[in-house]
């Protein structure tokens, strides 16, 4: 029996990736939540680049192990947990997946600078960059409702947390980044409604998400 532990931070959307897939894959799991304001040692004790998430694997006869960085988690529970399988069985497609997964990466760095930028200077060239990668994936994606058309698969439990965030600010005023991508568009909504993502963040997510963005002083709730 083997028992998992996330360590977390609740509105972290890496974490949620490995929550999404832990749900999709009915795997049982406990939650830690650390202040990453005020890393506890032991935390940083197990953590080598201070960061969420981090999944403690506990198997009865072994010392706890731990796997860092969200993307490796992905592929860990991939390879051990029962459930569906979350990555295509043909080894191209699934490389060509774990590209999309490190794009949906590069994305959330741009989601970041333009969600914490104080002024226009610094947000303009961060929506440049998204817009341009938003684009991109209009012209990749497949009819849906997924990336890949009907299955569910860990590039979705990727981009969930990166739409999420703009769902969050869209609460306050529309961002206008979905505006002529209609496929986008339409894959954001679909992962939305779907009770793992749904699941993967604490209640009041929106209401922490965006009291972070107003400590931040951040220029995008002010254009509201
Ligand atoms: N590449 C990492 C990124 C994780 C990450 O940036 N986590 C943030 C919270 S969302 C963090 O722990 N930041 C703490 C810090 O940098 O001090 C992954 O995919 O797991």
């Amino acid at each position: 029996m083997t028992k998992l532990t996330l360590i977390s931070f609740p509105t972290c959307p890496f974490v949620q990736r490995a929550v999404i897939a832990l749900k999709e894959k009915r795997v049982d799991f406990d939650v830690v939540y650390i202040d990453l304001a005020n890393k506890p040692d032991w935390f940083l004790a197990i953590s080598p680049l201070g960061k969420v998430p981090v999944l403690k694997v506990e198997r009865e006869g072994h010392a706890p192990a731990i796997v860092f960085e969200s993307a490796v988690i992905l592929e860990y529970l991939e390879e051990t947990a029962p459930g569906d399988k979350l990555h295509p069985a043909d080894p191209l497609e699934r490389a060509q997946h774990r590209s999309w997964i490190e794009f949906g990466s590069s994305l959330l760095s741009d989601l970041y600078r333009f969600s914490s930028a104080r002024d226009s200077v610094e947000m303009t060239p961060a929506r440049q960059a998204i817009d341009g990668k938003f684009r991109r994936l209009e012209s990749t994606i497949a009819e849906g409702p997924f990336f890949a058309g009907i299955k569910f698969s860990l590039v979705d439990a990727v981009f969930g947390p990166a739409f999420r965030q703009i769902d969050a600010l869209e609460t306050v005023a529309p961002t206008g980044l979905f505006d002529g991508l209609p496929k986008l568009d339409r894959w954001r909504r679909a992962l939305a409604t779907r009770d793992s993502v749904k699941s993967a963040v604490p209640t009041n997510y929106v209401e922490l998400y965006l009291e972070r963005l107003r400590k931040l002083d951040a220029e995008v709730l002010k254009a509201a």
